[in-house]
Parts: C-alpha cells; sequence; structure tokens
C-alpha cells in the first residue's frame, strides 16, 4: 500500500480497490514512498565520488529500511505453500441444507482464493516431502467470507486441540540440532505418536502414497471435522466436506518423490502455476456426507472425533458444486503468503459442531494471523478483504488503511443515525444447541477405539497401496534410532493389523520384538472401504499429466506429430527432452526448441516417457550416464516407456528388456496407441515385485 505511486490508482472505497502497484505503464517515474521522483537509483550519496555517505540520503535509506523490514514471520506450521484465484460453482439450490449463499443460485460464480501446503517443512523447504498437505479455500461469498481450512486426508493426529503444539514440536526439527527439515523419519515424532495411541489412523494415512501426491490438482481435500448446515428455517444437519479432484487421485513413488526433491524442489508449484498459465485449470468437486444428530448416535464411532471417517458405504457423497482454479497470483507475498485462513470464518448456514480439535482451532488461526501479519487489521490486506460490503465499529491499531468518517464509533448511539447497524432477522445465528455438563478434563469415552479404522484403512489398500504403506513405515522408524519407539511403534502395527506389523517388522530385521500392547477397546474387523483406496478408483486417464520424449537431433518428424496429437487427444502434455538445450531440427526439417535438456530433466518428473534418439546418435546418446539413468528410473518407478529400434543401445546399457512387461511398448511404425493405452493406467504395479523385490 505505502508503496503506491501517484500513477497507481487506489480506490479505498471501492470493494477489494485496485492496489496493485503497477508495472504496466512504461512512463511511470519511480518514486519514493512518499512520492518523491527519484533520479538516481544506484548511487548513494557522498561527500565527493570517494567520500563518505551521507546520512541525509532518504533515497538510500527508505530503500535499505523496506529492504531489512521485508520478512514477516513465516507460518508455524503450513509454511510452504502454493495458492490460486479461481470459482466456486453450486450444481443447484442446497437451500432444503443450508442457507449458505455460495449454495443457492447455480448462475453465480463465488470467487474463491485456495492455498496448498505441507505442514512441517520451513516456507523454503521442497514440496515433495512425506507429510499432509494442507488443502485451504477462501470463499468470498455475498454474505461474508467463509474459509474451508482442510487437509488431503480426512483424519487428523490426536483429538484435542491442547495436544497441536506438542504433535508440531515433535514433527518439527529437533530444538537443538535443528534437523531434520520436514521429515517425520526421526525420533522426537515417533516417540510422540507411539505414545498416542489415537495418531494411529491418522499414521496409516501418512505412511501411505496419500502424503506424496503426484500434484495438487490431483489431491482430494476433506474438511476432517464434523460441521453443520443450517437452512433458513434453522433446522441443523451434520456435514462432513469432501474435495474431489476432477483428473482423480495420483501419487508418486516414494524413490521418485527423494529424487524429485532435488531436481525440482517447487515440483508442486510448478505444476500448479504451469497447468493455470496452460489453461488447463484444476477442478475438484465439492460433495458433503450429510447426516442427523440421530444417525450420528447410531454410528460405531463418534463424529465428534476428528482421527475417524464417515465411511461412504455407510453415508454417500452428495455432491455440491466444483471448483475451478483459473488465475495465478500476480504477487506470492502480498497474496499467498499475507493470506489469512481462520476456521472460525464462517456464514450464515454454516455452524460449527464441538469436536473438541475444532473449538481449540477456532481459536488458534485468529491469534496466529495477528502475530504473523502483525495486526487486526489484516483483513484489510486485499487477498483478506470481503468482496461485500464490511462495516462495523471497530476502529484503529497497526496499518489501519481505511479512513472512516464520522464523530461516533460506538453502538447504540443516537448521535448519528447512519449505519452499521446490528440485523437481527438476517445476521449470523448461531445454531442453538443444548448444551449442559460439569466442567471437566476427560476425554469421552465414545472416543477411546483407536485401531478399528485404521485397520478399516489398511484392508481397504490395492495390495500395491499397501506394500507402499509397508515401505513408509519401514524407512521411517529405520531412520529412528531409539530401539524402543520402534518396538512401541511395531507393536501398535501388530494391534491395526498382524499382517501389516510382521511385514514392517520384516523389512526392518525385527521379528519377534513388538512390545505387546493391550488396547484399551479391542479393535474390530471391518469391511473395507473401496473409497479409501485411491487407485481402485482411479480414473484411467492421461488427462493432466505428462509426457517426457528422450530425443535426439533427427527426431522422426512423424513420431513426434503422432505423440503431439495424442497428447492433445488425451489433454496431457508432451515435453521434449535433448542432450543440449540448443534447437535442432527434426528427420523432415523442422526446428523444434526441446522444453529442457537432458542434465536438467531426468525421468521422474515425467509421468510417462519416450525414448526415441536420431539412428545415428543412439550410440553417443547410450554413452551417457543421463541417457541410461532415463531409462533406469522410469522402468524402476513402473513408468510406461515407448521406444523405437534406436534406443535399443541404451536399453542394453542399463540392463532393460525391450520385452520386459506390456509397459514397455515398441513404437515402431510410428503408432502410438498402445503407448497411449498403457500409460493411462499411469504405472506397471505388477513391475514392482522384480524391481523392488
Ligand atoms: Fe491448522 C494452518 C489445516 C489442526 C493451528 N492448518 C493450517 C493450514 C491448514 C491447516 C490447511 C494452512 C492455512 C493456510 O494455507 O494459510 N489444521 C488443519 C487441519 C487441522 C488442523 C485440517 C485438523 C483437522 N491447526 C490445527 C490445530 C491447531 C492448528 C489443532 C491449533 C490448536 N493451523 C494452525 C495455526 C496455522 C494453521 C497455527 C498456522 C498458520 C495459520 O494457522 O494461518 O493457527
Amino acid at each position: 500500500m505505502s508503496n503506491d505511486t501517484p500513477a497507481a490508482k487506489n480506490d479505498l472505497t471501492k470493494d477489494g480497490g485496485d492496489l496493485h502497484q503497477t508495472a504496466a505503464a512504461n512512463d511511470q517515474p519511480m518514486t519514493t514512498n512518499q512520492g518523491v521522483v527519484v533520479s538516481d537509483d544506484q548511487n548513494t550519496l557522498t561527500a565527493g565520488p570517494r567520500g563518505p555517505q551521507l546520512l541525509e540520503d532518504f533515497v538510500m535509506r527508505e530503500k535499505i529500511t523496506h529492504f531489512d523490514h521485508e520478512r514477516i514471520p513465516e507460518r508455524v506450521v503450513h509454511a510452504r505453500g502454493y495458492a490460486a484465484h479461481g470459482y466456486f460453482q453450486t450444481y443447484q439450490s442446497h437451500a432444503k441444507l443450508t442457507q449458505a449463499a455460495f449454495l443457492q443460485d447455480p448462475s453465480e460464480k463465488t470467487p474463491v482464493f485456495c492455498r496448498f501446503s505441507t505442514v512441517a517443512g520451513r516456507a523454503g523447504s521442497f514440496d515433495t516431502a512425506r507429510d499432509v498437505r494442507g488443502f485451504s479455500v477462501k470463499f468470498y461469498t455475498s454474505a461474508g467470507n467463509y474459509d474451508l481450512v482442510g487437509n488431503n486426508i480426512p483424519v487428523f493426529f490426536i483429538q484435542d486441540a491442547i495436544k497441536f503444539p506438542d504433535l508440531i514440536h515433535s514433527v518439527k526439527p529437533a530444538p537443538d540440532r535443528d534437523f531434520p527439515q520436514a521429515q517425520s523419519a526421526h525420533d522426537t515424532f515417533w516417540d510422540f505418536v507411539s505414545l498416542n495411541t489415537e495418531s494411529m489412523h491418522m499414521l496409516m494415512w501418512i505412511m501411505s502414497d496419500r502424503a506424496i501426491p503426484r500434484s495438487f490438482r490431483m489431491m482430494e481435500g476433506f474438511g476432517v471435522h464434523t460441521f453443520r448446515m443450517i437452512n433458513q428455517q434453522g433446522e441443523s444437519t451434520f456435514v462432513k466436506f469432501h474435495w474431489r479432484p476432477k483428473l482423480g487421485t495420483f501419487s508418486l513413488i516414494w524413490d521418485e518423490a527423494v529424487k524429485i526433491s532435488g531436481a525440482d524442489p517447487d515440483f508442486h508449484r510448478r505444476d500448479l502455476w504451469n497447468a493455470i498459465e496452460a489453461g488447463d485449470y484444476p477442478e475438484w468437486e465439492l460433495s458433503v456426507q450429510t447426516f442427523t444428530e440421530q444417525q450420528a448416535e447410531e454410528f460405531d464411532f463418534d463424529v465428534l472425533d476428528p482421527t475417524k471417517i464417515l465411511p461412504e458405504e455407510i453415508v454417500p457423497l452428495t455432491p455440491l458444486g466444483k471448483m475451478v482454479l483459473n488465475r495465478n497470483v500476480d504477487n506470492f507475498f502480498a497474496e499467498t503468503e499475507q493470506v489469512a485462513f481462520c476456521p472460525s470464518h464462517v456464514v450464515p448456514g454454516i455452524d460449527f459442531s464441538n469436536d473438541p480439535l475444532l473449538q481449540g482451532r477456532l481459536f488458534s488461526y485468529l491469534d496466529t494471523q495477528l502475530s504473523r501479519l502483525g495486526s487486526p487489521n489484516f483483513h484489510q490486506i486485499p487477498v483478506n478483504q470481503p468482496k461485500c460490503p464490511f462495516a462495523n465499529f471497530q476502529r484503529d491499531g497497526h496499518m489501519q488503511t481505511q479512513i472512516p468518517t464520522g464523530r461516533v464509533a460506538n453502538e447504540p448511539n443516537s448521535l448519528d443515525d447512519g449505519s452499521p447497524r446490528e440485523c437481527p432477522h438476517s445476521g449470523f445465528e448461531t445454531y442453538p444447541a443444548k448444551e449442559q455438563g460439569q466442567k471437566l478434563r476427560i476425554r469421552p469415552e465414545s472416543f477411546a477405539d483407536h485401531y478399528t479404522q485404521a485397520r478399516l484403512f489398511w484392508k481397504s489398500l490395492t495390495e500395491p497401496e499397501k506394500r507402499h504403506t509397508v515401505g513408509g513405515f519401514s524407512f521411517e522408524l529405520g531412520k529412528c534410532n531409539e530401539v524402543k519407539i520402534r518396538k512401541r511403534m511395531l507393536g501398535h502395527l501388530d494391534n491395526i493389523d498382524a499382517d501389516l506389523g510382521q511385514r514392517v517388522a520384516e523389512v526392518l530385521g525385527m521379528e519377534g520384538q513388538a512390545d505387546s500392547i493391550e488396547p484399551v477397546v479391542k479393535p474390530r474387523d471391518p469391511e473395507p472401504s473401496k473409497a479409501l483406496s485411491q487407485y481402485s478408483v482411479a480414473p484411467k486417464s492421461l488427462a493432466g499429466k505428462k509426457i517426457g520424449l528422450l530425443t535426439t537431433e533427427g527426431l522422426d518428424a512423424d513420431l513426434y506429430d503422432a505423440l503431439r496429437k495424442a497428447a492433445d487427444e488425451e489433454q496431457a502434455m508432451l515435453e521434449v527432452i535433448a542432450p543440449k538445450a540448443g534447437e535442432f531440427e527434426t528427420s523432415d526439417g523442422k526446428s523444434i526448441k526441446p522444453e529442457h535438456f537432458l542434465d536438467g530433466a531426468p525421468s521422474f518428473l515425467f509421468d510417462c516417457v519416450v525414448i526415441a534418439p536420431a539412428q545415428k546418435h543412439a550410440d553417443a546418446l547410450a554413452e551417457q550416464a543421463a541417457a541410461v539413468d532415463w531409462l533406469r528410473n522410469a522402468f524402476s518407478h513402473l513408468k510406461v516407456i515407448g521406444y523405437n529400434e534406436a534406443a535399443k543401445p541404451i536399453f542394453q546399457a542399463a540392463s532393460v528388456a525391450a520385452d520386459a512387461d506390456e509397459g514397455v511398448v515398441d513404437l515402431a511404425g510410428g503408432d502410438v496407441g498402445e503407448f497411449v493405452e498403457a500409460a493411462k493406467q499411469y504405472r506397471i504395479w505388477e513391475r514392482e515385485a522384480k524391481v523392488r523385490p
């Protein structure tokens, strides 16, 4: 704000007035923050050309002082995040369920701002850490801002917010040595969670593929808690929120995630930015599971317990509408960094439940914004401002940017007959739930079953997903030095499922060493729920995915055209990788500029790959370790690989059989149809047992 130049138009009376400090006008002079035109931005004022600098140089002092104060505290959790603008559109009126304004009119598009994040790492950490992903959406509704602050996992580690600082301290780098960064694979985390049986269900999710998503665009989102929806008649229905990505839910393989973190630490943010820039707008469907208080009493778990899901076999999803992200931010700091989400930001038609974790969150977020953004006026920052009118008698404070007029700042008053006035019949009214009870510090008994749903999750996974979950636990516990913690965890895993416990113990070489842990509530044996397995329900599609084509000068033009056409038809992206970064000619003399050069684009940055050098450059390519690794990695990451005859020396050098399985496809004759069909499977799971026995 204070940076505005005379040329910038700041109409503060307009909602979300245009506060862009535009570089657009080429003839706009550079000024100080006071609007004084700067004549020299390169040289400090000195006494003589080689003399001392002068304190009076307000241009230099202002510039350096502003720079010195550029950083604000990063978020205490979810520090690394990425966001985009878009809209939400309801499919129809959901007036029976809720009076929420954004769920009434299907012709109306409600603006949204959506931020995805990792939890544990710092703002400068890498994208592909094994972690929960935050999934926060700010709806700028006509009845005020509504924040749905969820995650890509439908349950949480703890049942009561008072334990949150301990959970986070345990997962963050150890306070003495300040490592490891963005990792849960260390003693303090596993010590804490193994002493908190309520974490077991969440641990299953976080050790599974869910914690290493392929893309923000291919990730589900969940409101986690039970909320209420209230209709115009004041009737309440319990709901659980779900976001489902149109592209389907897909994940990386752990070895890939580790390698990507070095090759492209910005893998997820780059993916989102590029997709939006390309007009390939990611989309999610918002649904709810709805149930009454009477139904809730009949479930075999407590709906106020955030470590439990409501299986879709019991209550299916009701689709409400869709969210489309179609605009990247103009400025990362101003928007993504300064956006302030608070679960307490609700609108008429949406209300809370007594979930003790949710209730704690209602306090924590507002509080954290005050320290992070430094002022109770954070709602005036453009990205946080409602797009509907807002007015009250709150006044002053750091960085007040509005100029309230008039003599009166109190209500009631008889001195000023103007607004704002409270509106008893149209304002937000809390649902009048009846509450009574003794004051206690006690966990309800109905929260005590900590293993059944962890077992439900395990039983619902496909075999490859089970393998990866065993891999997740083994990797993390293998990084845990204290043997007593490993033994304790193995005891919990045995309680979740004997097969799981056994398999992890085997990998760790600790068979028979699990602690014996007596569950407070003996776990039941639930029927599997298909919706919990992402690969049971994943669409067979290339939409939104990336095909990497490793080639050389002289690339077969017909093959290139066929791949480009197939990519367009399947709404996938095709990117060319060549040994050198410069332009080259294809077999028909057309010039191509490769998107990448080989050393900068390993195959783990792509979903499926084609290796098709020109014959005369094939041997030279096969001599390059980067090309051999390219193929070897693609094969071991279970990717579908298309190749031409000239690629065979690379197969030999990589010790990969050109007829290894259905995922290694010969493109002889230039027909890419078989390759595309195979690639729609995403991975060749059967290969996994061979490459990672
Ligand atoms: Fe939280 C940020 C999601 C429990 C305290 N949380 C934060 C963000 C997400 C979540 C997505 C990032 C918001 C953004 O993009 O700016 N948090 C969750 C979910 C939880 C949860 C789904 C459980 C169901 N959180 C939780 C508890 C507490 C907090 C129990 C505290 C008692 N969370 C915070 C915070 C953060 C935050 C410290 C840090 C930055 C911020 O709020 O704005 O207040």
